[in-house]
């Protein structure tokens, strides 16, 4: 257990740059109002608030861009496509900076999104501190785009090929991003609850030899041995142990329970099943992180998807940070 003394601080990350949709900034202020942080508290941990951006702010900056001439402009030279990448990297260093500061504290580092770009700054931050970790990527999409594969232009769909280095090379490479680190592994990731993979991503995928549990592999051997699966896949030396990061997309459930979300995919994992992953995980003590992203409450056709998907939200963390059902 890397937390004895349950320390947590939550990161609210409200950015939404690294897509085209407004509102899943207001995914933290959404889940703080639900009452995480004192939820959290009953489970025993001692938890402050951390701010990066301001979400104001932020919204405020992204209209200007968007009714600019270039509303953002995408591509870059070299041909390569990266929409709003001055933003997305301010905002992910942004991000880097708050959990570095929370985990060189000895703080569990609970990252509330915000689109999934901010993984970049999450991730790396986590790497900093535990260089052996390994991650858990739990989503419909492998987000492993590069700025030459991505046909979206949109960065929360690339995060996953910064950490890893990916872009450094190509020409035409954003400035703004060249923060990131990019030392991540192949080895030291796995996914889950895959469904929606672009064929650049899956050539990727298999050309590294990345780990990768779609639903089929869900389906056909259960969420247990999955979680099973992908922990040995991260750390095959020690039979899974070791510390582990979770940068969980809600996408990766099913829409019927996670409505509000930018890019729904049917077929997902049930809400049974998404909040095993974490359970079992807190159960392992080896969890040194989370991210929960992509939590869009202006998606929304009724009041009752808001609360579905914001309550769904909450209890991911919750389970992951302790709370059992029996
Ligand atoms: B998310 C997509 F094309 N692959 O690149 C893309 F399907 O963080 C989707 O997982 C990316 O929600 C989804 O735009 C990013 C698309
Ligand atoms: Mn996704
Ligand atoms: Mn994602
Ligand atoms: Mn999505």
């Amino acid at each position: 257990n890397y937390y004895k003394n349950r320390e947590l601080s939550i990161i609210s990350a409200p950015f939404s740059g690294g897509q085209g949709k407004f509102g899943v900034e207001k995914g933290p202020r959404y889940m703080l109002k639900h009452g995480l942080q004192s939820r959290l508290e009953e489970l025993g941990w001692s938890t402050e608030l951390e701010a990066t951006l301001d979400e104001a702010e932020f919204v405020t900056k992204l209209k200007k861009e968007k009714e600019s001439s270039t509303g953002g402009s995408s591509v870059l030279d070299g041909g390569v496509k990266a929409k709003r990448a001055d933003m997305v990297g301010e905002a992910t260093e942004m991000v880097y900076k708050s959990v570095s500061k929370v985990v060189q504290a000895g703080r569990f580092p609970v990252t509330l999104g915000g689109d999934h770009s901010v993984a970049m700054g999450t991730v790396s931050a986590v790497l900093d501190k535990f260089p052996e970790a390994g991650v858990l990527w739990i989503d419909a999409h492998a987000d492993i785009n590069t700025i030459e594969t991505t046909d979206s232009g949109n960065l929360h769909g690339c995060p996953v090929s910064f950490l890893m280095g990916l872009n450094q090379d190509i020409p035409g490479c954003p400035e703004s991003l060249k923060w990131v680190p990019g030392n991540l592994s192949p080895k030291k990731i796995a996914f889950i609850g895959l469904r929606d993979i672009d064929a650049g991503e899956k050539k990727i995928l298999k050309d590294l030899g990345i780990s990768a549990f779609s639903m089929y592999h869900v389906d056909k051997y259960g969420i247990n041995a999955v979680v099973e699966m992908a922990m040995k896949a991260i750390h095959p030396e020690t039979n899974g142990e070791g510390p582990i990061m979770c940068s969980y997309d809600v996408d990766g459930v099913d829409p019927l329970y996670i409505p509000a979300t930018g890019t729904p995919v049917r077929g997902g994992l049930t809400l049974r099943e998404g909040l095993f992953v974490v359970e079992r995980l807190a159960e392992t003590g080896n969890l040194v992180a989370l991210d929960v992203v992509e939590c869009n409450p202006d998606l929304a056709i009724h009041d009752i998807h808001v609360s579905n998907t914001i309550s769904a939200g909450c209890a991911i963390a919750r389970c992951a940070l302790g709370e059992t059902l029996l």
